[in-house]
């Protein structure tokens, strides 16, 4: 049942100019010949998931709605830009994002240097509507554009040593600003996953979002979606990732042990120190909207509770 939308973009489709612009951008950024000439498959809640070798997907049968792209590009956490969510979506339209290229090195057969539109000329996009927890207890439903990471990393031949994947962000304190100001946090902003996570189907590498390319303030010109973990495992704006033998040493986690743990898994049973996760804030509610109940692995555990079999969650948190 997996419905083939086809989201090519026509011109003749669009009559605004502005839109129009738009979009001629996406599809120079987006490795154009791809985008149009194959089109965006959709995967929508109903449908069946593109990844064949799972067992059937409960979570995409639940009903997803989509938080207004509105609300998702103007309420950001970029702390190399800001601490303000809605300030990002002004001061981020200082980065160049093309050309970007990305490195990747470490336990790989094929590292190297690789401009981010040969990645894309190798990907078939799609889209993934996911669930999204950041750890500050509010959430939202994105419809991202994007490809397994998974299939990036094959290309690239991880060897037997290959453990863990570190992501990198762009360090630049001349266009990040915070980078030069704020001490808070070290710089550049670094995340991982284990071996097995990164190469968990629902792991995406994203380059747009609702439909286009991916907003600066939202991490273009390329970011990590881990849907099952708390929203800062998600790095914007990726310039390297290592391959490595031993676990990385991420951002949040070095900063703040006891709060933020390498695995962040979305747990409604552990509290961060300062406040419960047993519910969240759904963008776009009003105020009589109830908080949403969280759920173990974001709602993903079907997918992915195999990979942390008879780990302690709480202590692995
Ligand atoms: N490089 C970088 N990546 C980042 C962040 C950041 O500040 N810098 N914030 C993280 C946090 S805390 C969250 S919740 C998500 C937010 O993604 P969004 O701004 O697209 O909603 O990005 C994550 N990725
Ligand atoms: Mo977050």
């Amino acid at each position: 049942m997996i419905i083939k939308t086809q989201k090519a973009i026509l011109s003749s489709e669009i009559t605004d100019p502005l839109i129009f612009k738009q979009r001629r951008q996406i599809i120079k950024a987006l490795a154009g010949s791809l985008l149009v000439g194959k089109g965006i498959t959709s995967v929508r809640a109903g449908e069946k998931a593109p990844w064949d070798h799972l067992p059937k997907a409960d979570v995409l049968t639940k009903a997803l709605s989509v938080t207004s792209a509105e609300l998702v590009k103007n309420h950001t956490n970029y702390y190399e830009f800001t601490f303000n969510k809605a300030d990002a979506t002004t001061l981020a339209q200082s980065l160049p994002t093309d050309p970007w290229s990305i490195e990747i090195s470490g336990e790989v057969e094929k590292p190297g240097v690789y401009h981010l539109e040969d990645i894309l000329s190798q990907q078939s996009l799609q889209e993934y509507i996911y669930r999204f927890r950041c750890v500050e207890a509010w959430s939202m439903v994105v419809p991202w554009i994007g490809f397994p990471l998974a299939s990036l990393l094959k290309t690239v031949k991880p060897l037997s040593g290959a453990k863990f994947v570190q992501f990198t962000t762009l360090y630049d304190p001349k266009i990040m600003p915070k980078q030069r100001d704020n001490a808070m946090l070290e710089w550049p902003y670094v995340e991982g996953l284990r071996m097995d996570e990164a190469m968990h189907p629902l792991t995406l590498l994203a380059v747009g979002m609702y439909g286009d390319s991916l907003p600066k303030q939202n991490g273009a010109p390329l970011r990590l979606v881990v849907p099952w973990k708390y929203g800062f495992k998600s790095i914007k704006a990726i310039v390297k990732i290592e391959l490595l033998n031993k676990p990385a040493l991420t951002t949040w986690n070095k900063m703040a042990p006891s709060e933020y743990g390498f695995y962040a898994n979305v747990n409604p049973d552990v509290p961060h120190p300062r406040w419960s996760q047993n519910s969240e804030r759904q963008l776009g509610g009003s105020f009589f909207t109830p908080r949403r109940q969280t759920e173990l692995f974001n709602g993903y555990a079907d997918q992915v509770a195999s990979l942390y079999g008879d780990m302690d969650l709480r202590r692995f948190f």
